[in-house]
C-alpha cells in the first residue's frame, strides 16, 4: 500500500498544543495534561451507554493454583540434571523439566499424564502458606466483564461450584456439571536470581503443570451449538484455545477438534458477529490450526503485543516468533496490522453458504495504546468510544479501582506518533483535548482509531488484562 495513500486521506491533523508543552517546564504541565486527557476519555466513554446486547463466550475455564517453586520443589533434593520431558509421569520427571525452564527462565506449560502424581503435587502445594488460586482461561474472564457492562452472558464452561462462585453472577455457565478437581492447574512462579541446589533463574517466569482432560479437547464444543441456536448471541467471543498449546493430543485429535469448532463458527447465523481473541500460542502447529480453523470464520480478532508480531509471521513466513518487542512503536505495528488485515479481510462481503467471513475489525492492546482497525460500513460501529474505552478498562484493570487516579497514572505515548515505517509516512501530533485519534486509509474504506493508556503506576493485577480489555471494547461496537 501506497504510504501518500494514507496521508492523503489522512483527515486529522494537530499541531501546537506539544510545542507549546515543551517550552513549560515540569510536572504541573504533565500534570495538566494528564488531566485533560482523562477528562475527554471520560466524556466520550459517558456519551455511549452500553445497550441490550447478547453475548455469547467460549471456551472452558479452570481454577488456577499459585505458588512459589521454591516453596514447594525448593526443599527436595534437585535432580542431577536438568532434561526435558513433553509429558510428565513421575516425580523425577517434574524435577527435571522443572529444572529445565528454570534454568532457561522460559514460561512453559506441561501435561502430567500421571493423576496420582498431581493430586499429590497439587495437595501440597495448596497447603503452603501463600498459595492461592483464581479464575483461570480468558473466556470466564470476558465473560465476567460483559455482565458487568449489563450484557446477557452465557458461557460455555463445566460448572464447577467454585467457578459458580467466582464470576460475575450475571453470567449464565452453560455446561455438565463438574466438582472442579481435575480442571486445575498448578502454576509455579519464580523470581529473577532464585537458587535449587546448582541452577539459578536467568528471569521471574512461571511453570505450569495439569493434568486437565476437558479443556483442551474443547469437551463444550458439541453440547454448546444447541444453546447457541436458542440464545441467538450478537456477538459470539471464541477464547481460552491456548489451553490446547502444548496438549499431548493423541494423533489427529487436535485437528479433529479444531474441525468441531470450525464446523460449529461455519453454522451460527450471519447475522451474529464472531471474534476471536488470541493468546500467546508457543506450538506452532496449533497456530497453523487456528489460521485454517478458526481465523476464517472470525468477523474481528483482539490480541496484543506479542501475539501480533506471532500471527503476522505465521501469515507473512509460515513461522512464529516467540520473542518480541513489549513496547512496540506504533509505525511498526500498524505496518504489521495493515498486513494482517489486508490478508484476512479479503474483498467483497462474507459468504453464506460456506459460513467464511472476512475480518472486519482488529484490535490490538499494548501497555502504551488502544489500536482498532474496522473495515467502513461493517456491522461495527463507535469505534472512537470503544477505543477510549479500552484504554480507560486498562488502567482501571491493572491499578484494581474503577476511579483512574492521575497520581498512579502516566503516559508512554510522547508528542505522537508516525503512521508507518514506510518512507514518508505521515505523523500524528497528539491533541490533549482530542487524544484519542481516528482517520481513514485504504481509500477510505479503512477506519483506525488510537487510543493512548494512562498506564497504571501502582500495579494491582496483570492476569486477564487483556481479557478485560478486548470485552470493554468490543461491548461498545456490537
Ligand atoms: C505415579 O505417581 C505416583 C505418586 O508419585 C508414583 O507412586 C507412581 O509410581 C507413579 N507412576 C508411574 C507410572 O510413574
Ligand atoms: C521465519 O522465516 C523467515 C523467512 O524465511 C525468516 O527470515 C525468519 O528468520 C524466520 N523466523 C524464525 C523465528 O524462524
Ligand atoms: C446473508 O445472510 C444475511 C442474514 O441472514 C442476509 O441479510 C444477507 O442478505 C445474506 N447475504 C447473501 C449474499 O446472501
Ligand atoms: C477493571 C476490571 O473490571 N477488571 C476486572 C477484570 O476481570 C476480572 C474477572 O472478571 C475482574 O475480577 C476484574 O475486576
Amino acid at each position: 500500500m501506497a504510504t501518500g495513500k494514507v496521508l492523503s486521506v489522512f483527515s486529522l491533523v494537530i499541531i501546537g498544543l506539544a510545542i507549546w508543552l515543551n517550552r513549560d517546564d515540569g510536572s504541573s504541565v504533565l500534570k495538566q495534561r494528564l488531566e485533560q486527557v482523562l477528562k475527554a476519555m471520560l466524556e466520550v466513554e459517558e456519551q455511549y451507554p452500553v445497550g441490550e446486547v447478547r453475548i455469547a463466550v467460549g471456551y472452558g475455564a479452570c481454577r488456577d493454583v499459585f505458588v512459589q517453586g521454591a516453596k514447594l520443589l525448593g526443599p527436595l533434593p534437585p535432580p542431577p540434571s536438568p532434561a526435558h520431558h513433553s509429558r510428565i509421569n513421575s516425580l523425577h520427571q517434574l524435577k527435571e523439566v522443572y529444572a529445565f525452564f528454570f534454568t532457561a527462565g522460559s514460561a512453559a506449560e506441561r501435561y502430567v499424564q500421571n493423576e496420582t502424581l498431581f493430586r499429590e503435587v497439587l495437595e501440597a502445594a495448596e497447603g503452603m502458606v501463600g498459595a492461592y488460586s483464581a479464575v483461570g482461561g480468558n473466556a470466564p474472564v470476558m465473560a465476567s466483564r460483559f455482565a458487568k457492562e449489563g450484557a446477557h452472558v452465557v458461557l460455555a464452561a463445566k460448572r464447577s461450584p467454585y467457578l459458580l462462585k467466582k464470576l460475575h453472577p450475571g453470567v449464565v455457565v452453560a455446561g455438565d456439571d463438574t466438582d472442579g478437581t481435575r480442571d486445575v492447574h498448578l502454576i509455579l512462579e519464580y523470581p529473577v536470581g532464585d537458587t535449587w541446589g546448582p541452577y539459578h533463574s536467568p528471569r521471574a517466569n512461571r511453570f505450569i503443570i495439569h493434568s486437565d482432560q476437558s479443556n483442551p479437547m474443547l469437551s463444550s464444543v458439541e453440547a454448546f451449538s444447541a444453546r447457541l441456536a436458542t440464545f441467538r448471541p450478537h456477538l459470539f467471543v471464541v477464547g481460552g484455545l491456548q489451553m490446547m498449546d502444548n496438549f499431548p493430543f493423541p494423533p489427529g485429535m487436535r485437528e479433529e477438534r479444531l474441525g468441531a469448532l470450525s464446523k460449529q463458527l461455519a453454522s451460527l447465523s450471519p447475522n451474529a458477529l464472531i471474534h476471536f481473541e488470541m493468546a500467546s500460542f508457543t506450538e506452532e502447529a496449533l497456530l497453523h490450526g487456528l489460521v485454517g480453523n478458526v481465523l476464517p470464520y472470525s468477523d474481528s480478532l483482539g490480541l496484543n503485543e506479542q501475539e501480533l508480531p506471532n500471527l503476522y509471521n505465521m501469515l507473512r513466513y509460515g513461522n512464529i516468533t516467540l520473542v518480541s518487542d513489549y513496547n512496540p512503536r506504533v509505525a511498526v505495528v500498524l505496518d504489521q496490522m495493515r498486513y494482517v488485515f489486508r490478508h484476512l479481510s479479503g474483498t467483497g462481503s462474507s459468504d453464506n453458504s460456506t459460513g467464511r467471513r472476512h475480518l472486519s475489525r482488529l484490535h490490538l492492546h499494548t501497555l502504551a495504546f488502544q489500536a482498532i482497525m474496522v473495515r467502513k460500513g461493517s456491522k461495527w460501529t463507535n469505534t472512537l468510544a470503544a477505543a477510549t474505552k479500552a484504554a480507560l478498562t486498562a488502567n482501571r484493570h491493572v491499578c484494581g479501582n474503577a476511579e483512574i487516579s492521575l497520581e498512579k497514572a502516566k503516559m508512554l505515548m510522547d508528542d505522537g506518533f508516525t503512521l508507518s515505517e514506510e518512507a514518508g509516512a505521515g505523523r500524528v501530533m497528539f491533541d490533549n483535548k482530542r487524544p484519542v485519534a481516528c482517520w481513514s486509509e485504504e481509500g477510505g474504506t479503512v477506519e483506525v482509531c488510537i487510543a493512548p493508556v494512562l498506564v497504571c503506576t501502582s500495579v494491582r493485577h496483570t492476569a486477564g488484562g487483556g481479557d478485560n480489555i478486548s470485552a470493554a471494547g468490543l461491548i461498545l461496537q456490537v
